[in-house]
C-alpha cells in the first residue's frame, strides 16, 4: 500500500511541475494581463483602479500586486447577481451561486473557457489522488448551485472515469450503489464521509470488504487529522483534503498529493497571496495569514486580490511528488464569523437578518452549533419571544416556530432547529454578545 500510495501521477506535467523562475515569468505576464483586462472589461475596477492611480503599468514584478486594492465578498454582494463580470450573461455557460453575508447569494459563472480551466484544474485534483480513467467516482458533493457536484464531475469526465453523479441524501442507497457499482473513488464533504461510514456500519456491512474504494476527496469544510484518521479507518481509502470557494472556481484550487503535506495550489490559474487580515500587509511564506487570490486566466468573473477570509499559511520548498506548485496547509479558521454547516456556508448575519424581520420576535438570540459523533452538523436557533406573543400560549409560540423554520430554511438553504424561548431568558452579556456556540470542536 505504502508503495502505491507514494506513486505520483500528475496529470500536466508542463505547468505541475514547471520550474519556479518560468512560472514566476507566466504568473507576471497573465498578471499584467488579467488587471488590464478587469480595468477594461468591469466598470468597478475601471473606477477602484482610477481612485487608487494604479494601473497593469504599475505592475513590474510579482511583488507589485500589493500595489491593487483588495476585493471582496461585499463587493460581489453590492453588484449582485453579476455587476462583478466582464462578459455578458449570455457567453457564460453555468452559473452557480453560494451564500452571502445576509440576503443575497454569492454569484459565480464560467465562459466556454473557464469550464475548460475548470475541468483542468478538477482533472489535476483527481490525478493528484491516482485517479485514472480505469476508477469509478461515487461523487456525493451536491448538484445544483453548490460548485461541488458539478466540479467534481467535469474533472471524472476529463480524465474518462466514470462518474455516478449520486448526488447528497438517501445515505442507504448510497451504501448500496457504492458496493454495486464498484465505486473505487468517494467525493463529499468529510462530515458526510463519516455519515456513510456509520450508516454502513448500521447495516451490518464492512466498506473495507464489500467495497473497492481506495480513495477519497474530501473538502468544502474545515475538518482534523482524526477526521481523516476515522474515515481512512473505516473505508479503508487514502482520504485527500481538496480547497476551493465558488469565487475563483469551485473546488478545484488546490489539493493534496499522495504525500499529504499541505494542498498543491494550481498557481498557473490562481495566484496566491498571504496577508496580515488587520492591516492588509503582505506577509511570506511560513507565515499564518489570510489568504488571496487573483485568477490569471478566468474570462466570466476575474477577480483581483480577493480576499477568501481562510486562514493559513504557504509553503515553498519543493515537494517530493515533484510538483513545483506552493502548499498551502489545512484551512486553520477564518478571519469571519462564517460558519460551514454540512457544506453549506451560513453566516450568523443572516439568522440576525431573518429573526430581527420578525416583528413578535426578541433581537435575543444564541445559535448553537454541534457535530454528535459521526453525525451531521446541527444547526441550533434559540430566539426570544417578545412578551405579547410569549403571553399567548403554546399553540402561538409552537406556529412562530415553524415560520421561524420555515424562513431559516428559505434563507439559508439548510435546516435548522428552532426553539422560540420566554422573553429574558437568553443570558445577557455583559461585553460583546455572544451569538455562536460552535462545540464541534473543530479548531
Ligand atoms: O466549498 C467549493 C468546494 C466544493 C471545495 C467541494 C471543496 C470540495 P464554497 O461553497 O464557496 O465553495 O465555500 C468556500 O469553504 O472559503 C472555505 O472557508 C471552505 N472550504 C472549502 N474547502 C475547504 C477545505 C466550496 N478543504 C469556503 N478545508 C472556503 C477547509 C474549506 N475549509
Amino acid at each position: 500500500m505504502a508503495d502505491k500510495q507514494k506513486k505520483a501521477l500528475i496529470w500536466n506535467e508542463e505547468f505541475e511541475t514547471m520550474p519556479r523562475p518560468e512560472l514566476e515569468k507566466l504568473q507576471l505576464k497573465r498578471l499584467k494581463d488579467i488587471v488590464a483586462y478587469v480595468a477594461e472589461k468591469v466598470p468597478f475596477y475601471r473606477e477602484l483602479y482610477a481612485e487608487a492611480g494604479v494601473s497593469a503599468d504599475d505592475i513590474d514584478s510579482l511583488e507589485d500586486i500589493a500595489k491593487l486594492p483588495f476585493t471582496s465578498k461585499q463587493d460581489l454582494r453590492d453588484r449582485y447577481p453579476f455587476g462583478m463580470f466582464a462578459v455578458p450573461v449570455l457567453e457564460l455557460r453555468q452559473v452557480h451561486a453560494t451564500s452571502g453575508t445576509t440576503g443575497k447569494m454569492t454569484v459565480t459563472g464560467y465562459t466556454a473557457s473557464d469550464m475548460q480551466v475548470w475541468a483542468e484544474t478538477m482533472a489535476r485534483v483527481y490525478t493528484a489522488g491516482n485517479v485514472t480513467a480505469d476508477d469509478v467516482v461515487h461523487n456525493a458533493y451536491g448538484y445544483g448551485l453548490f460548485t461541488g457536484g458539478l466540479g467534481f464531475h467535469i474533472g471524472a469526465e476529463r480524465i474518462g472515469a466514470t462518474v455516478i453523479p449520486v448526488s447528497g441524501g438517501m445515505t442507504k442507497r448510497q451504501i448500496e450503489i457504492m458496493q454495486d457499482f464498484g465505486s473505487t473513488v468517494l467525493t463529499c464533504t468529510p462530515s458526510y464521509a463519516l455519515v456513510l461510514a456509520e450508516t454502513a456500519k448500521q447495516m451490518g456491512i464492512d466498506l473495507r470488504e464489500t467495497s473497492g474504494l481506495r480513495v477519497g476527496f474530501f473538502g468544502a469544510e474545515p475538518w482534523t487529522e482524526l477526521m481523516r484518521e476515522g474515515i481512512e479507518e473505516r473505508m479503508g481509502l487514502d482520504a485527500y483534503d481538496i480547497y476551493g470557494l465558488a469565487e475563483i472556481i469551485g473546488p478545484g484550487v488546490s489539493v493534496e498529493c499522495p504525500y499529504h503535506c499541505g494542498l498543491h495550489i494550481a498557481e498557473d490559474h490562481f495566484y496566491p497571496e498571504i496577508i496580515d487580515p488587520e492591516t492588509g500587509d503582505p506577509l511570506g511564506y511560513d507565515q499564518l495569514g489570510e489568504l488571496v487570490f487573483t485568477t490569471l486566466t478566468k474570462e466570466g468573473l476575474p477577480l483581483v486580490r480577493y480576499r477568501t477570509r481562510d486562514r493559513t499559511i504557504l509553503r515553498k520548498e519543493k515537494c517530493a511528488c515533484g510538483r513545483t506548485m506552493v502548499r498551502m496547509e489545512k484551512v486553520l479558521g477564518r478571519t469571519d464569523d462564517m460558519l460551514i454547516i454540512r457544506g453549506i456556508n451560513v453566516f450568523p448575519s443572516q439568522v440576525e437578518h431573518v429573526l430581527l424581520e420578525i416583528e413578535e420576535l426578541e433581537p435575543q438570540y444564541v445559535i448553537y452549533v454541534d457535530r454528535e459523533k459521526d453525525k451531521l452538523d446541527t444547526l441550533e436557533v434559540w430566539v426570544e419571544a417578545s412578551p405579547e406573543l410569549y403571553a399567548q400560549g403554546e399553540v402561538a409560540v409552537g406556529e412562530m416556530t415553524a415560520r421561524v423554520k420555515k424562513a431559516m430554511q428559505e434563507t439559508l438553504y439548510v435546516s435548522t432547529i428552532v426553539k422560540v424561548v420566554e422573553p429574558g431568558s437568553i443570558e445577557r452579556s455583559l461585553g460583546k454578545a455572544k451569538r455562536v456556540v460552535d462545540r464541534r470542536g473543530l479548531r
